[in-house]
């Protein structure tokens, strides 16, 4: 631990672009209606019908299996109604690729389909991998199975259709450790195609070197899709999990326009510092204010709890054009 805490202000020449909700961490397991280890990397949208902000919360319970759970607030921030029993179990018998638990929910409305689409991890005995489900209500699914083979993880949906095809981002991880961010194509969200590295990994002693993945899905903006994504460094003492961005073309995601050189975002409150897995910010949502500009980023922290921070979608846009360096090394 160093002596950086809750009273620590980073240096003035750091601009706060990610601001922490005083009220962090926002949920914890002692909220929650039963018994939970721990409860962190909620997926996170703004409900088409009633504007209130939906989490879906990885619930991770004491044999170390998870599973996902609603938590349903008008702000964002207070007042959480959360299901008194487990939303979204894995389901073995139905589904074996669910083995070890579920993971990581990523959520994104699917307007020409109008329904939500929710990306997580499934565990299974072969490792992790993506697997989808659909749901108009967050209480009924259909579910797809597990759409992209182990290993895998970190995968979203863009909200709207390129050509013709539904477009996603994952994270595949090589024998070697290494793991880029990647995007693939689909014409029916079970069959995908025509994959292609997006960001790759940077080298040697940067943030982002060797593991970088996808946080909350691609962000919709009037210069391109804004992407918040994680960088692992690893150290003697651990890993630090960090948060950086990065722009991609509106009409052809494939095509990379800015990317950060430095992290935006990193552990730095104790809360983010020490649980679980300390050293741990992982944005897995966000919802974006009625004036198309303030976000709120929903994260795990130290695989415990779960943290929100605000940011305004300019200010982060200025930030990364006068920060971009596309280079790898
Ligand atoms: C990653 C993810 C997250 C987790 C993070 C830190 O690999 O699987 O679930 O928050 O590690 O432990």
């Amino acid at each position: 631990m160093s002596n950086r805490d809750n009273n620590v202000r980073p240096h003035p020449d750091y601009q706060e672009l990610l601001k922490r909700h005083p009220g962090n961490p926002i949920l914890k397991p002692e909220d929650w209606p039963y018994a939970a280890n721990s409860v962190f990397n909620p997926g996170a949208i703004r409900l088409v019908h009633t504007g209130e902000v939906l989490l879906l919360a990885r619930v991770e319970d004491r044999r170390g299996i998870s599973h996902l759970c609603k938590a349903v607030s008008a702000d964002g921030a207070s007042g959480w109604k959360i299901d008194s029993r487990p939303t979204l179990l894995p389901d073995r018998k139905l589904r074996p690729e669910e083995l070890w638990g579920i993971e990581d929910p990523r959520i994104t409305w699917m307007g020409d389909l109008g329904r939500y689409a929710v990306t997580y991890t499934s565990f299974s005995g072969g490792g992790p991998g993506v697997s989808l489900a659909l749901t108009d209500d967050f209480k009924s699914f259909d579910h797809y199975g597990m759409i992209l083979p182990p290993e895998d993880k970190d995968a979203a949906f863009f909200p709207k259709l390129f050509g013709g095809h539904w477009a996603m981002i994952h994270r595949p991880l090589r024998a070697s450790g290494e793991a880029h961010i990647w995007i693939s194509f689909s014409p029916d969200l079970r069959h995908w195609g025509s994959h292609r590295i997006l960001l790759p990994a940077r080298h040697g002693a940067w943030w982002d070197a060797r593991k970088i993945g996808l946080s909350p899905p691609p962000i919709e903006t009037s210069e391109g899709w804004l992407l918040l994504y994680h960088g692992v460094r690893t150290t003697a003492a651990g890993s630090i999990y960090r948060v950086g961005l990065a722009l991609l073309d509106l009409e052809n995601p494939v095509k990379v326009i800015y990317r950060s050189s430095q992290w935006i975002f990193g552990p730095h409150s104790l809360y983010e510092r020490v649980g679980d897995v300390g050293d741990v910010v992982f944005p897995t949502g966000f919802v974006l204010g009625d004036d198309g500009d303030t976000l709120q980023v929903y994260y795990g922290a130290a695989d415990t709890t779960i943290g929100v921070a605000t940011a305004s979608v300019k200010e982060l846009l200025a930030w990364l054009k006068k920060n971009n360096y596309l280079g790898t090394s």
